[in-house]
């Protein structure tokens, strides 16, 4: 069979996507290299090049997230008139199966490392099935990626690696957690050294979710990095600072920026959000310290519109970014993703104000989707806006820069730094405003389905992994 997979973007109308988001896509990698090889792949990325909807194919498989669910709907509406079977699967599929397997022929929820060659023979038969589940947890083991499909398309310069799967916490807002129901499953640490390895770049991106979500399995993996002279970038929690042996093999293995969610500085939102243990180990500021003093970098990201924001807190929180020297912040506002508790709160007290907002025509990336308590949700957007452009000013650049200890520890750390500021402030306007779905193509027709839950079928994933 000729399989046909796409990583659409997140919509289309300017012509050009945001650059800072032109990374490698690693489901569509998995993809592929979970494909038997007597199969042929093409590959789209539609956030740099064009798709031939007209090239001979006989299944498209396209990754769905939320804010790309538009998008892949659109794609497929295109390919399933002329007649072409296609798959769905990813976070947005998991999560609201109900609504995905109405544009698709098939969808794939959850995990789909040990269901995608069942998914392939059934096609070839004939016998596709209307939704697969992948079930239990796989082996991560046993798999490094091949990136020849990747080939003479213009990515960001930095290799995105896979090291494990999930996080144990449970914050309210996270499709992670969802998806994952609070399990972590680590991939084999030398899997993930062969597979860098074998992609030869100094550059890493890390993407699990919390890459020190065991500390003593983060410990082999960073001491087994350390010979092979990386940057390494990943995203992990805070309580990483009261382990200094762990910070320690960290630096040496070439840890140049790690992202922690702070969310809120107001105790009354992180109790909200289920994330109170950001105040443990001695306080944020605490906790910070001992990770720059490790020469290690924190890209801080933060959430408003929760209930107990006011002006004053997005001053503070400006404040607090800018005098703990983060290297990089996003200040976002707090998103409600379908089969989140988040979700289901928001919903019931009545204040989404686009129920379906991932498939509301006119819609762009930054709109504010619900009505936050104490104040107008253009407010929320306006403050946020504000907050953004004071920290990625020449003056809060500058400020930020004054910084030995990480920012500015060597003259690498410091090109880094001054360069993805820079990007980030440039991508500003671009970025929030960045339209959902393409406009130039019918939007998706709405269909009617069952209500939305908290993704039932995760029990039962979980179910399957206790009887295996
Ligand atoms: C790397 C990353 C990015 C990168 C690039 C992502 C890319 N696609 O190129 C950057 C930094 C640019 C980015 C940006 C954003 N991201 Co992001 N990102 C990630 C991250 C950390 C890793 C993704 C990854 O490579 N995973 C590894 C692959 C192998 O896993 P997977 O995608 O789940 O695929 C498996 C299955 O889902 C399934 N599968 C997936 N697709 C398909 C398709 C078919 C047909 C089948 C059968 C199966 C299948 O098979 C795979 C193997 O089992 C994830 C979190 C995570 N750990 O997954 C968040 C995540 C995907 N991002 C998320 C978000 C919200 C964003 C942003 C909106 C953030 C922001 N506020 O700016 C933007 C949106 C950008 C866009 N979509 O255009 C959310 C999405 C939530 C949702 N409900 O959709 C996630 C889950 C993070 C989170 N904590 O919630 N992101
Ligand atoms: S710590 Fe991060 S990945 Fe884990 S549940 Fe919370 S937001 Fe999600």
């Amino acid at each position: 069979m000729k399989i046909t997979l796409i990583q659409p973007a997140m919509g289309h109308e300017q012509g050009s996507f945001v650059g800072s988001w032109k990374m490698e896509p690693l489901s569509i990698l998995a993809l592929a290299n979970l494909t038997p090889p007597h199969h042929e792949i093409a590959f789209y990325d539609d956030r740099m090049e064009a798709i031939d909807f007209d090239a001979a194919t006989d299944l498209v498989a396209i990754t769905v997230e939320t804010y790309t669910a538009m998008r892949a709907y659109q794609i497929a509406q295109e390919y399933r008139r002329r007649g072409v079977k296609v798959v769905m699967g990813g976070y947005h599929a998991t999560l609201v199966p109900q609504e995905c397997v109405a544009y698709a022929d098939a969808i794939v929820i959850g995990e789909t490392d040990a269901v995608w060659p069942q998914v392939l023979e059934d096609a070839q038969a004939g016998q596709l099935r209307r939704v697969y589940k992948g079930t239990g947890r796989p082996r991560l083991g046993g798999r490094i990626n091949d990136r020849a499909i990747l080939a003479g398309k213009k990515y960001l310069p930095m290799t995105l690696v896979e090291s494990g799967r999930g996080c144990k916490f449970a914050c309210d807002f996270c499709s992670i957690t969802a998806f994952f129901e609070r399990s972590y499953n680590p991939r084999p640490y030398q899997d993930v050294v062969q597979e860098i390895e074998r992609a030869g770049n100094r550059f890493v991106f890390l993407v699990d979710d919390n890459v020190v979500a065991d500390f003593d399995r983060a410990r082999e993996l960073f001491d087994a990095l350390s010979p092979l002279n990386l940057r390494w970038f990943s995203q992990g929690t805070l309580n990483v600072a009261k382990d200094p042996q762990l910070l320690r093999s960290m630096q040496r293995s070439g840890c140049d920026t790690i992202l922690i969610g702070f969310e809120s500085l107001s105790e009354e939102n992180l109790k909200a959000m289920k994330k109170s243990f950001n105040l443990q180990h001695g306080g944020m500021r605490e906790c910070i310290a001992k990770i720059r003093d490790h020469g290690i970098k924190i890209y801080g990201t933060f959430v408003f519109g929760y209930g107990h924001d006011t002006p004053e807190l997005f001053e503070r929180t400006l404040e607090f970014a800018l005098e703990e020297k983060l290297s990089i912040a996003a200040f976002n506002h707090m998103q409600p993703f379908p089969g989140t508790p988040l979700y289901e709160r928001v919903a019931a007290e009545g204040r989404l104000l686009y129920p379906k907002w991932w498939l509301e025509k006119g819609l762009h990336f930054g709109d504010i989707v619900f009505r936050p308590k104490g104040m107008e949700p253009e407010e929320l957007r306006a403050r946020l806006m504000d907050v953004r452009r004071r920290f990625f000013s020449h003056k809060g650049v500058l400020r930020r820069a004054t910084d030995a200890r990480a920012n500015l520890r060597t003259l690498r750390s410091a090109y880094l730094y001054f360069s993805l500021n820079a990007l980030m402030r440039r991508e500003l306007d671009e970025k929030f405003g960045f339209p959902l779905g393409d406009r130039s193509l019918p939007m998706p027709e709405l269909f009617d389905e069952e209500p939305l839950t908290v993704a039932p079928y995760l029990s039962s994933l979980l179910e399957d992994e206790v009887a295996s």
